[in-house]
């Protein structure tokens, strides 16, 4: 065993080089393992004893893509496509040999084998576009080559890992090897390959199913129709659309490669992709609790309780059966558990129909949920979650009820979506063990988990807590108790003005226009209308005194009555209503109002900009542990524009300097809803960003 560097080793099985890369976390193509690869695969190729090269990595995963954290700066060692030349025009078979994630370079790299093997666990994909970029090392013109027009369309769009099954299936992996002996199968492989003169097939003169798709320019203006919805606003979609298309038309692999270089280099250079990179390392950022260790224990957490069967409490039940992990849901009367899991078990069968999974899967994830009219069914689980209406007294009620059946040891959690969780911990013995695990509607569906440490959660529960929200598939953000925690701490500085602009003038159609042209898949006015305007209405309290009230009064009571703000057309597509915007009108004159034409640029500002400043506030009382954070909540969990970084990266993009002048604008004609935060004019009269309090 040769070390080339101190992340790659050169060693010989017999007749086959063996280079394998050891680059913790993830082999990413850093400028030590680009070294290593190109010293490597020289001296594999000079080595006259070697007939083959297999390339491997050590660690949990095969290479996953180039370094980001490289990005931006000055590039330096071996550039990649010396290493990807030195690879393909080799000689010698030269096989890469993949478990774990061969993803963006690093499938890229694999490509330039001759022949891939893989483990079954394996998964391949290239998603660039979901760091706002596209594969700039020739994935662009290798995939559609190896795995067909369509195929290469629907994975660099989506960023999808491809399980290696699939892969095999498409030609992607020549060979699976069996679990945990994939080096003797690659290296077996290798030695078959110079046995049986098979040839070094490179899969850049590889042009079959390119011809397939020449002069079938309405492949790509189905695959843009189709998607049109999904990829609205981003830039990274398209650029990776042209460059297939530039595979397709182009009459060499280089002229199509020059057509990935200048597209990927626009993508680099641009905002949408920084504020996604940033994106990436603030979701694994937000992993990390300053004062709970990685090593802090964990609770093995085997069975779960969820109390409530209603859409919240069915949705968080799914979460733990698709992990494997079976769930008691407690209902007080039976019809009530009937028609929740009868919603829960219509969800998986939608979801199988649409091919996601099997029907032998939908029974084995109903099988590991049981319903149960007694509470008393929880007390040997490890976890609970309380899933009941918002009411405080019901919440204590259940703690206390809870407190006296549970186990010691199991964790006691409410999924309220911003009451005092420590008022609730209080009703208990055991306050240690009591958190926030506030999940969001459809909760098998959203990202994002707000876990809301109280005064006494103990970091064993913390680090427990976080540690289950990755096995379910969550991104995490600890937040800390206050009214609407981060989330809909938030949303209701938005709220609030979206309310208060169309009491001075605006539509509620241009508020929403404003907010969805800015990315959000949708405006607080056409959200309510999907939420139903008469949650907490009560019709025979209500008096007209909110535009709401009216609406609903009207029966207006949002898309389940065909009208709310908006009309509705039998599809369900809203369109501005004359009826709500004569009854607006009313309202503001009754009210001695005197309406006004508001600019989009002040819609968004007085939107936005109060987002920011309460975000800010929420730093200064230590209930978010970072900006990048609450940046995690919205993208997550609100629908803040991922290519837009999230509110606090947003406002120092704006420049904070401009957003404190806006809002002390604001305050002095509407008032103190827009004071600056103390924190918001420290960061201004330092010359700081948001970025500079990591
Ligand atoms: N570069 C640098 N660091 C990376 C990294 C990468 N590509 N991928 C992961 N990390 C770090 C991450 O920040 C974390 O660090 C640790 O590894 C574990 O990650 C030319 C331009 C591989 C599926 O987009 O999707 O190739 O927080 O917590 O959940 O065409 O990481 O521990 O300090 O996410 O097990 C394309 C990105 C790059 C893949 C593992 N590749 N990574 O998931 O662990 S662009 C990607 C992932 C490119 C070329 C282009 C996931 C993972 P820390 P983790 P995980």
């Amino acid at each position: 065993m040769t070390a080339i560097n101190p992340v790659t080793d050169l060693s010989m099985d017999g007749d086959v080089a063996v280079i394998t890369l050891n680059s913790p976390p993830v082999n990413a193509l850093s400028a030590n393992v680009r070294d290593g690869l190109h010293e490597g695969f020289k001296q594999a190729i000079a080595n006259p004893a070697a007939k083959a090269i297999v390339l491997i990595c050590d660690g949990r995963t095969f290479i996953a893509g180039a370094d980001i954290t490289e990005f931006g700066g000055a590039m330096k060692g071996a550039s990649l496509a010396d290493v990807q030349k030195m690879m393909e025009d080799s000689p010698k078979p030269v096989v890469a040999a993949i478990h774990g994630t061969a993803l963006g370079g690093g499938l890229e790299v694999a490509l330039c084998a001759h022949y891939r093997v893989a483990v079954p666990s394996a998964r391949c994909g290239l998603p660039e576009v979901n760091l706002g970029l596209l594969p700039g090392a020739g994935g662009t013109q290798r995939l559609p080559r190896i795995a067909g027009v369509e195929k290469a369309l629907e994975m660099m769009t989506s960023g999808q890992h491809v399980p290696a099954k699939e892969c095999l299936a498409m030609g992607l992996v020549d060979e699976l090897a069996e679990e945990g002996k994939l080096k003797e199968a690659a290296i077996a492989f290798a030695r078959k390959i110079v046995k049986e003169n098979r040839p070094l097939k490179k899969v850049r003169e590889n042009n079959t199913k390119l011809e397939a798709a020449k002069g079938h320019p309405e492949i790509f203006a189905k695959f843009r129709k189709e998607n049109a919805r999904k990829f609205r606003g981003f830039k990274a979609p398209e650029s990776n659309i042209r460059c297939v298309e530039a595979a397709v038309n182009s009459t060499t692999f280089e002229e199509g490669m020059e057509v990935e270089r200048k597209l990927f280099m626009e993508l680099m250079t641009g905002p949408q992709s920084a504020a996604q990179r940033y994106a990436f390392f603030a979701e694994r950022q937000a992993n990390k609790i300053p004062d709970v260790p990685d090593d802090t224990k964990t609770i093995p957490i085997k069975k779960v309780g969820i109390i409530g069967a209603g859409t919240m409490g069915g949705g968080i039940a799914m979460n733990f059966a698709n992990a494997g992990i079976p769930v008691t849901i407690v209902e007080v009367k039976q019809d009530a558990l009937d028609r929740g899991l009868a919603v829960v078990r219509r969800n998986y069968e939608t979801s199988a129909k649409r091919g996601r999974f099997t029907m032998d899967e939908v029974e084995k994830r109903m099988g590991l949920i049981k319903g149960s009219l007694a509470l008393e069914d929880l007390a040997d689980v490890d976890l609970v979650i309380e899933a009941v209406f918002e009411r405080m007294d019901v919440k204590k009620d259940i703690f206390t009820k809870l407190d006296r059946i549970m186990k010691q040891g199991a964790i006691l959690a409410t999924n309220t979506s911003g009451l005092n969780i420590d008022e609730i911990a209080s009703v208990t013995k055991r306050p240690e063990y009591v958190i926030g695990l506030h999940f969001f509607s459809p909760a098998n569906v959203m990202k994002l988990l707000e876990i809301v440490r109280a005064d006494h959660t103990s970091k064993e529960v913390i680090a427990t807590s976080m540690k289950l929200a990755k096995q379910i598939g969550k991104v995490a953000v600890l937040v800390g108790v206050c009214p609407g925690f981060v989330g809909n701490r938030i949303l209701a500085q938005r709220g609030r003005e979206a309310q208060k602009m169309i009491l001075e003038g605006a539509m509620p159609w241009d508020v929403d226009r404003v907010l969805y042209d800015f990315g959000f898949p949708m405006g607080p006015f056409a959200m309510s209308d999907l939420a139903g305007l008469d949650i907490g209405w009560v019709k025979e309290k209500s008096r007209g005194e909110t535009i709401r009230d009216v609406l609903c009064e009207k029966d207006r009571r949002g898309q389940k009555t065909g009208a709310g703000y908006y009309d509705y057309d039998e599809n369900r597509n809203a369109k501005p209503s004359p009826v709500t915007e004569e009854i607006i009108k009313e309202f503001v004159k009754k009210s001695g109002r005197n309406p006004r034409t508001i600019s989009d640029e002040e819609i968004l500002e007085r939107c936005i900009y109060p987002m920011i400043n309460e975000g800010a506030k929420i730093l200064e009382e230590k209930k978010a542990i970072r900006p990048s954070d609450i940046d995690v909540v919205w993208m997550n969990g609100y629908g803040w524009p991922v290519y837009r970084g999230g509110p606090m990266y947003y406002g120092d993009q704006v420049g904070l300097d401009k957003v404190l002048a806006k809002m002390k604008e604001f305050q002095a004609t509407m008032g103190d809803a827009f004071k600056p935060s103390p924190l918001l004019e420290k960061l201004v009269a330092e010359k700081k960003k948001f970025a500079d309090l990591r």
